[in-house]
């Protein structure tokens, strides 16, 4: 215990020092460095926790034998985004369209110069019931769309299994394929719709490289069309969907239409993340191959992954 907190102490003042060589904080985030270093730490401390060395009760011990369904809202998304449209419609039609273009334009003009208080031109558009979309489009165009790099980390979650010799039979497992099929297996990892929790996506990319898949990160907020599209440019074996913010019933039907409308039918379709038990008969429904959710051991799932991966490859043969 002294040794981590030590090492945790010395890790702290490292990347302490990193930020000032960088020129502060937000120059560091602007970077990309801390984002890095809070992913790596999540490799570390999954890879812990898929071995036991770290304990969460419930998940990866203590586990209860019959699990409790938990009753959770089932929520009609696209019934909620045409409420939402009506909404927002009702709102234009009922307001001064010129007084909020002229808000708008002022709030441009502002973001361009740097010269005025965006937060009170803002509050100002709200009153006369500008949408929170169209203040930051007018932002928006002054300044254009911040993209988060997308970064993968490699050797950190490998390098906690040095001794696992079950980490060590799926990789050997996975050059089998590689020699068997003349390339490795390749996975896009992909996140869809508004759902902005990307750690999940990142440790499973990560450890899934280091077990030797070829792995391909999808950017954030992708539609179906976009993870079909890269996917296919990419001619990947499979598409792994993570989803924790509930969208998986909408986006993953039409994930599905959109591959069957391309005629690809030698992917793989993957779904893992947080999940409610009771969605996962219509998912295997929809034709996902496997599930999982929280607690999931990532070598297990590897394992999973590319079973289903030679399934498939039988079939198309
Ligand atoms: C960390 C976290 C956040 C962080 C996200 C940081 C980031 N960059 O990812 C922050 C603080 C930003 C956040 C924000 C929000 N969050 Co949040 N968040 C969490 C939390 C606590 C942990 C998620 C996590 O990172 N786990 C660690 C990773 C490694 O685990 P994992 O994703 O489950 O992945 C494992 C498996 O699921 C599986 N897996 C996952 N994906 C894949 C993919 C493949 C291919 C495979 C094989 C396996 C696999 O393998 C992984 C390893 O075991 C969860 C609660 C929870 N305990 O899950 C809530 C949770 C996901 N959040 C929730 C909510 C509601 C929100 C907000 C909407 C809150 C708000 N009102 O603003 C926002 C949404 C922001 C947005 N635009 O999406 C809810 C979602 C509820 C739902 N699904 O119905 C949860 C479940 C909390 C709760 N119980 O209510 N959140």
């Amino acid at each position: 215990m002294e040794s981590l907190t030590n090492a945790l102490i010395q890790e702290a003042r490292q990347t302490l020092q990193e930020v000032e060589e960088l020129g502060g904080m937000t120059k560091a985030v602007a970077s990309g460095m801390p984002k890095q270093r809070i992913e790596e730490a999540a490799a570390r401390r999954q890879a812990r926790i898929d071995q036991g060395k770290e304990v969460i009760v419930g998940v990866n011990k203590y586990r209860l034998e019959q699990e409790e369904r938990v009753e959770v809202r089932d929520i009609d998304n696209s019934a909620v985004r045409e409420a939402q449209i009506h909404r927002l419609n009702q709102v234009r039609q009922n307001r001064d369209n010129t007084a909020v273009q002229v808000s708008l334009n002022r709030l441009r003009e502002a973001a361009a110069s740097g010269q005025d208080n965006l937060l009170a031109l803002s509050i100002e558009a709200v009153r006369i019931r500008a949408t929170v979309g169209e203040i930051s489009d007018a932002m928006e165009q002054a300044w254009g769309r911040y993209n988060a790099p997308i970064r993968s980390i490699a050797g950190v979650y490998g390098s906690e299994y040095a001794e696992d010799s079950d980490f060590a039979d799926v990789r050997e497992e996975i050059n089998q394929f590689a020699v068997d099929e003349g390339r490795r297996p390749r996975i896009m990892v992909a996140k869809m719709g508004q759902d902005g929790h990307d750690r999940g996506a990142k440790v499973i990319s990560t450890a899934f490289a280091d077990l030797g898949f070829d792995v391909d990160i999808g950017p954030l907020f992708q539609t179906p069309e976009e993870v079909v599209r890269q996917a296919i440019e990419n001619d990947v074996h499979v598409i792994g969907i993570s989803s924790q913010a509930a969208g998986h019933k909408t986006l993953v039907q039409q994930l599905m239409q959109v591959l069957l409308a391309e005629k690809v039918d030698d992917m793989v379709v993957v779904v893992g993340g947080v999940i409610p038990p009771q969605d996962y008969e219509y998912l295997y429904q929809q034709g996902v191959a496997c599930i999982f959710g929280p607690g999931t051991k990532i070598p297990q799932a590897a394992r999973e992954v590319l079973s289903a991966v030679r399934e498939r490859t039988k079939v198309a043969a």
